[in-house]
């Protein structure tokens, strides 16, 4: 049995009072109650403050490029698909610079899970604006006010076929847990966006902002109805954030479907195990 301690790495360097710090405690207290051990899990940082949590979480980590964790995860799952996979990743390296990945991810309803760490700013970087700022939000990049909208993260993957589709608070450390291993137990592609206040940039969006805005989903919430989902997805726009597992649906992830590795993952195969044989092959 493997404890918080086993999956905790080099102390963060988070500023105090950010989300960060309960979303980074979230996961590994999911991995503790999932029965994992560092080595049963892959986890794909982007580049950021949330994907700095690459120093401070142990496990099997790849610290990749910005807006592209999750072609590496993808990557890995199609490698072995026994493994959980998970992805660590901001709203701008998600929602920005790889966009284009999400929605070829959710497409294909590959079997990972992706964690956004959503605080409408690119917050490493020292607070430029990021795609899920409200039009008008003013930042160092956009000092007259952004003049795009923004996205909408749940109404894209919901629309562009993603299976899981949930949204958390970082200052309730139980619920993302609960929605965290949701998504892990998931099979197929599930994302999550955790509403992230980022203490020293984004002045707007508050832990007071959120709570006054957020709600938990009701209970007798259908959350297998597409347009249920769309629905809540929608309120976005009126700045209500409904939090919880908005939409889950079962359909065969992308590994199931592929006939090559129906019967055994990759790395199982003989032919991949000389790894020699393969470098030797392509040299
Ligand atoms: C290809 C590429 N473009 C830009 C950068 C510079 N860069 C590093 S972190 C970052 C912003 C990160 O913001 P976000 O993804 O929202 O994560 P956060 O820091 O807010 O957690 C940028 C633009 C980079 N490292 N690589």
């Amino acid at each position: 049995m493997s404890t918080i301690q086993d999956f905790t790495g080099y102390k963060p360097t988070w500023c105090s009072g950010c989300g960060n710090w309960g979303i980074g405690m979230a996961i590994k207290q999911t991995l503790v109650q999932l029965g994992l051990t560092p080595s049963d899990i892959a986890v794909v940082f982007g580049i950021g403050c949330s994907g700095n949590m690459n120093d401070f979480l142990n496990a099997y980590t790849i610290h990749s490029l910005h807006g592209r964790a999750i072609p590496n995860a993808i990557g890995i799952k199609l490698a072995n698909h026994k493994l959980p996979v998970i992805c660590v990743v901001g709203d701008g390296d998600c929602y920005g610079e790889g966009g284009n990945h999400l929605l070829h991810a959710c497409r294909g309803n590959h079997d990972i899970t992706v964690i956004v760490h959503d605080n409408r700013v690119y917050g490493l970087t020292t607070g430029q604006v990021a795609p899920t700022a409200q039009k008008g939000y003013q930042s160092k990049s956009t000092p007259a006010g952004i003049i795009e909208v923004p996205v909408n993260p749940l109404v894209l993957a919901l629309t562009s076929g993603a299976t899981f589709i949930a949204q958390a608070f970082a200052a309730d450390a139980v619920q993302m847990a609960t929605i965290i291993k949701a998504g892990i137990e998931h099979r197929g592609f599930s994302l999550i966006n955790i509403l992230q206040p980022c203490v020293t940039f984004n002045k707007v969006n508050t832990y007071q902002y959120y709570l006054q805005r957020s709600y938990k989903l009701e209970k007798n919430y259908q959350k297998d109805d597409f347009r249920s989902a769309l629905n809540k997805s929608l309120e976005l726009l009126e700045e209500k954030f409904p939090l919880g597992v908005i939409y889950q649906v079962k359909k065969p992830t992308y590994t199931e479907s592929l006939p090559q590795i129906k019967e055994k993952p990759l790395v199982e195969k003989e032919r991949f195990r000389d790894f020699e044989k393969i470098v030797k092959d392509f040299i």
